[in-house]
């Protein structure tokens, strides 16, 4: 399918996603993310796509926020539309199936960063920066930015970024919990695919489980996140992959996953 505010490309398992909007700094207006939403669907749709990388255009932006120009003439039900439509995105990232990395190739601000926060790991170059700069525009994040950010990186840490509204290093981000890696800009993509890669040599119905078990369960309290591990981790018992995965140790050799 072809996106107007996108790149899709999807080899050896993985989709990149490109968000292609570099002269606004890949600002994201209400077509980018009807584009994203279908994107997603699409690669989660699909069975020859395990992994998911989400990407910047351009050397300077992975997102550079919501964009502010649009923003100007929304009315109330326009924003309420963007909001609801966003926040559905971003959701639609941590329950799809296959794992999502984020490769932060530049600025991640306020629905940047927030978009980031959905993935299940972000991948930093080291010229990227992070912030959650809306108070400086008189509003507050709009795409779970209050939420995300105080459970990756605790509270007061959170409060610091959202209430100054800062923009932060990505060695910085590192150093907090907002990201998993931090590389040469140059090796980005390659580390994000290395990563993807990695993911995908493991058992794709425990990959997709433990997903499911960590985001969801993080929404629970411990005792019913724990129930919901325990029976994701049962219905593993279920799958040719389970029987494959302990075989293939047993008799000392690589597993063959099927992701059945
Ligand atoms: N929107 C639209 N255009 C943007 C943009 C943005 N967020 N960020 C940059 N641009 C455009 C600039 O206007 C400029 O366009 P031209 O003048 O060339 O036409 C072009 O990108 C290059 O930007 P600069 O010339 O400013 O580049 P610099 O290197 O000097 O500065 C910068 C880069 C990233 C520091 C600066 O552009 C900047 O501060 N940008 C704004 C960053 C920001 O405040 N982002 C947060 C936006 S608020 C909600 C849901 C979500 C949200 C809110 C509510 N609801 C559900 C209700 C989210 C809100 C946000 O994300």
């Amino acid at each position: 399918m072809e996106y107007r505010n996108l790149l899709f490309e999807a080899s050896g398992r993985i989709a990149t996603i490109t968000f292609n909007r570099p002269k606004a700094l890949n600002a994201l207006n209400p077509e980018t993310m009807r584009d994203l939403s279908a994107a997603l669907r699409e690669a989660a749709g699909r069975e020859d796509i395990g992994a998911v990388i989400l990407t910047g255009a351009g050397e300077k932006a992975f997102i550079a926020g919501a964009d502010i120009s649009e923003m100007k003439s929304f009315t109330p039900m326009q924003a309420l539309d963007f909001a609801q439509a966003g926040q559905e995105v971003l959701s639609f990232i941590e329950r799809m199936p296959q794992p999502v990395i984020a490769a932060v190739n530049g600025f991640a601000l306020g629905g940047g960063c927030e978009t980031a926060m959905a993935c299940d790991l972000i991948v930093a170059a080291d010229t990227a920066r992070f912030g959650q700069p809306e108070v400086s525009l008189g509003i507050i994040p709009g795409y779970g930015g209050t939420q995300r950010l105080p459970r990756l990186v605790g509270r007061n840490i959170a409060k610091e970024l959202v209430l100054c509204g800062d923009m932060i290093s990505a060695q910085r981000a590192f150093e907090i919990g907002l990201v998993n890696r931090v590389v040469p800009a140059a090796e980005l993509m390659a580390a994000a695919r290395e990563i993807a890669g990695k993911i995908l040599s493991r058992g794709p119905t425990a990959v997709r489980a433990a997903k499911m078990a960590m985001n969801r369960g993080l929404d629970l309290d411990l005792p019913n996140a724990c129930a919901l591990e325990a029976s994701l981790f049962a219905a593993g018992f279920s799958t040719a992959d389970r029987l494959e995965g302990i075989t293939a140790f047993l008799e000392k050799r690589k597993a063959n996953f099927i992701g059945k």
